[in-house]
Formats: structure tokens, sequence, C-alpha cells
């Protein structure tokens, strides 16, 4: 089996993390080399990002465009020194949040010309590409519930106004409808194990490699 990149994806508390988690003990069962990651993070670089971005580290409101070039600048990092190499020696991926986060937050939520995210992205991406995104919808104020009720309080990012996470959220419910081959949308609202249902449902049809023998 050659590797793939597989990526969560979705509003805030959707349960990408858990799900992910539930999806990398899998295919380690199955003895399959599996890279875990999340962005922005996942290098040294990444996570000083990641810092700034979420935490407020440089002491200075961040403008928006600042900001988008930030998520970029992890992303090219993640893909040229781990995701790239890992694919390349047969290594199966699980990505919490990737492009689609750029467009949904930056694009659809910040208001920044979705075309031109997506030209940065490539520039950040090289040939690295997911093979399926799993979509994890849920109801705005379901998923910040959630998010507030697992950390206590909330990131920069989630303090935005509720406007700009329902337009992020129907952002990627249309992404989803451009590209049905590459994204599988699964309702985040249920229970853990049938959002892990339905997820197992749609992997086994798409990649049926992962379930033979
Ligand atoms: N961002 C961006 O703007 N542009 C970009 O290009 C990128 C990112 C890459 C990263 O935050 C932030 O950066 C994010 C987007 C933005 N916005 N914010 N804020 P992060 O990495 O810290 O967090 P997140 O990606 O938004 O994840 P999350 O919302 O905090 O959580 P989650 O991974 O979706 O869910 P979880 O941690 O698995 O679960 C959350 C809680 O719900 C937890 O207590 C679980 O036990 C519980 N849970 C999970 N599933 C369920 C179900 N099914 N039922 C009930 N409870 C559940």
């Amino acid at each position: 089996m050659t590797g793939k990149l597989i990526t969560f994806e979705g509003p805030e508390g959707g349960g990408k993390s858990t799900q992910a988690r539930l999806l990398t003990e899998f295919l380690r069962n199955k003895n399959i080399r599996v890279l875990t990651s999340r962005e922005p993070g996942g290098t040294p670089t990444g996570e000083i990002i990641r810092d700034i971005l979420q935490n407020d580290l440089a002491k200075e409101p961040l403008c928006d465009a600042a900001e988008a070039l930030l998520f970029c600048a992890s992303r090219a990092q993640l893909c040229t020194n781990v995701l790239g190499p890992a694919l390349e020696r047969g290594d199966w991926i699980v990505l919490d949040r990737f492009t689609d986060s750029t467009l949904a937050y930056q694009g659809y939520g910040r208001g920044f010309d979705v075309e031109t995210l997506r030209q940065l992205n490539a520039f950040a991406t090289g040939p690295v590409s997911p093979a399926v995104t799993f979509l994890l919808d849920i109801p705005v104020l379901d998923g910040l519930q959630r998010a507030v009720a697992r950390s206590g309080n909330k990131d920069r990012i989630e303090r935005a106004p509720i406007a700009f996470h329902e337009r992020l959220r129907q952002g990627y419910l249309e992404m989803a409808a451009r590209e049905p081959e590459r994204f599988a949308v699964l309702d985040a609202s249920q229970p853990v194990e049938r959002v892990t249902q339905d997820l197992f449902r749609v992997l086994e049809e798409r990649l049926p490699e992962l379930f033979e023998a």
C-alpha cells in the first residue's frame, strides 16, 4: 500500500482530534506506519507560529493578511520537512486541519479572496494533497460550547463573532459540495461512536485496500 494523507476539517468543537486519534489507532492496529500532526504546528517553527496565532505571543493585534500568511508559512514548513518525506516513504498521515481551514477561516470567514488563498495554499503545499478529507460538521453554537467546555476559555479565533463562525461553516459545506470525491461530510453532532461508525463506512468505500485481509 502506498501512503496517503487523510485530513480532518470543520468548525470548532466538531471532534476532529477525537476522530483523528481513533483513526490513527485503527491504522496502527493494522501495522500501517502512520504519522499524526496538526495545523498550525507540527514542526518547531510551526509551533512558534501557532503560539503567535492562538495565544497572542507577539502581544500586538495581528492583521488579517499576516494571519493568513502565517498559517501558510506553518503549512509550508510542515509539508516540506515532514509530510512530503513521509508520503515518499509510503507512510500514512492523519492531519488535524490543512488547506481547507485557510479557505474556510481566512476566505469565507475573514473575507479574503478564496482563489488567491488557493494559490497561496498551492505555493505552501507543493505536491502534498489529501486523498480523503473528513468534514466534521456541527452547528456553530454546539461546537463552540464543546470547545469551551473542554478548555475552559476561548482562544483568539474562537472569540471571533458568531457570524464569522457561521460563514466559515457554510464555506466548508460549499467546498465539500464542490469536491464530493475528496470530501466526506460527517454529522458531528452525533455521539462519538456514531461519528466513528460513519467515518469507517466512508473509509471502506473510498479506501477499500485498508479493509482487505
Ligand atoms: N485555523 C485557521 O484559521 N486557518 C488555518 O489555515 C488553520 C487553522 C490551519 C486551530 O485551533 C485554530 O486555527 C482553529 C482554526 C484556525 N480555530 N480556532 N480557534 P486548534 O487546533 O486549537 O483547535 P481546533 O482545530 O479548532 O479544534 P477544536 O475545535 O478545539 O476541537 P476538535 O478537534 O474539533 O474537537 P475535539 O478536541 O476532538 O473535541 C472537543 C471536545 O468535544 C472534547 O471535550 C471532546 O471530548 C468532545 N467531543 C468530541 N466529539 C464529541 C461528540 N461526538 N459528542 C460529544 N462530545 C464530543
